[in-house]
């Protein structure tokens, strides 16, 4: 398994992806597959092979236009770890390529080892979409992404395997009772929408608890500013075990993302604490919250519709919450999924 280049495993600098590698590496070990991971120094994941891969980091995707050119530092990390995982191939069955970069999409071909990506992002520039659209026209069947949306993102989107995502459901504790409170988990960004989660807090009359990192504080001191009446409070940014802990005791976890989210893990997070999802009909956690079972999906940017939402959320079953996320993502499922997907890719 080829980590990300932007960031040593554990460091959080890799942001979703970290977890996503971890989850599926334990997944695959409890299934008796034996697992290596190559990943940036100062890499640490408890129960996982690590080999420390020394080099400079790569830029983020997200941070580059459309037609931003394809570029490496000197004494690249994404070219060392590219160039161990190609020396010692020949140890490994498959290679699982986390990184969503252009140099492992365009040495495929020449390893004599099949490469599996695990793209774990929209589509951000021509030149990534150019690459892994020859990737997949040469090896069908090799690209994997966590939602249908986010694969329809592309213009390949059809031939991508869909495969969620999975948690270590163990770490989260399902808690019946609410309190009258809203939550809202994510990193406190425009795209984010966070503005939308407030006003229909307000106009719901419950108060609405944030959890996240807040990589902006002017941006915050706006959205304060701007909401002088609502009962809104930033409550941090806390590890899984206390996140869990409050986010519980919510009655419902507002969704409010203006862009396309490829996945989102919070929704899964609150499932697994009984806690029912209220939604926009957009990105990944569209294809989570099943509508009046699990949550609410809502017209995209209502606000509205999120406050008709949160006044039917007492007829969602928490208890359904709960077992949807063990059903469907625990690292069981997950791993079912991502093993399905290698034996495939093994096959072709
Ligand atoms: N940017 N260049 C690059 N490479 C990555 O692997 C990468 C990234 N930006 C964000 C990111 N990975 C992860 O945080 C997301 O894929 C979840």
């Amino acid at each position: 398994m080829v980590s990300t280049p932007v960031g040593a495993l554990g460091s959080g600098l890799g942001g979703g992806v970290e977890l996503t590698l971890r989850n599926i590496g334990l997944a695959l070990q409890e299934r008796g597959h034996s697992i290596v991971v190559m990943a940036p120094q100062h890499s640490v994941s408890p129960g996982l092979e690590i080999l420390q891969i020394p080099g400079e980091m790569q830029t983020t995707a997200q941070t580059q236009g459309r037609n931003a050119l394809v570029t490496l530092p000197a004494n690249s990390v994404l070219a060392n770890l590219w160039g161990a995982a190609y020396q010692q191939q020949r140890d490994y069955d498959i290679v699982i390529n986390f990184a969503y970069d252009w140099l492992p999409f365009y040495l495929t071909p020449f390893f004599n080892r099949p490469i599996a990506h695990l793209v774990s992002m929209g589509s951000l520039t021509d030149a990534m979409d150019h690459v892994i659209g020859q990737t997949l026209d040469r090896f069908p069947g090799s690209i994997g992404v966590h939602s249908r949306a986010q694969a329809e993102t592309f213009p390949f989107g059809s031939q991508c395997r869909v495969l969620g995502n999975g948690l270590d459901l163990s770490l989260y504790q399902f808690c019946a009772k609410a309190e009258d409170e809203l939550g809202w988990v994510g990193r406190i960004a425009p795209e984010k929408g966070i503005e939308d989660a407030i006003e229909a807090a307000q106009q719901a009359g419950l108060p609405l608890k944030i959890w996240g990192a807040m990589p902006d504080p002017d941006y915050w001191r706006s959205i304060y500013q701007r909401y002088p009446n609502a009962s809104f409070s930033y409550e941090g940014f806390l590890t899984t075990g206390e996140l869990q802990q409050e986010l519980g005791q919510c009655c419902g976890l507002i969704m409010t993302p203006k862009w396309v989210e490829a996945f989102g893990n919070v929704a899964i997070e609150a499932l697994a604490c009984g806690v029912p999802v209220i939604a926009y009909r957009r990105g990944g956690p569209a294809e989570i919250v099943r509508d009046g079972e699990t949550g609410w999906l809502v017209e995209p940017d209502s606000v509205s519709g999120l406050v008709a939402a949160i006044q039917k959320l007492d007829k969602i079953d928490r208890q359904t919450c709960r077992q949807t996320a063990e059903r469907v993502y625990s690292m069981q499922a997950m791993g079912d999924r991502v093993e399905g997907w290698l034996r495939d890719v093994l096959e072709k």
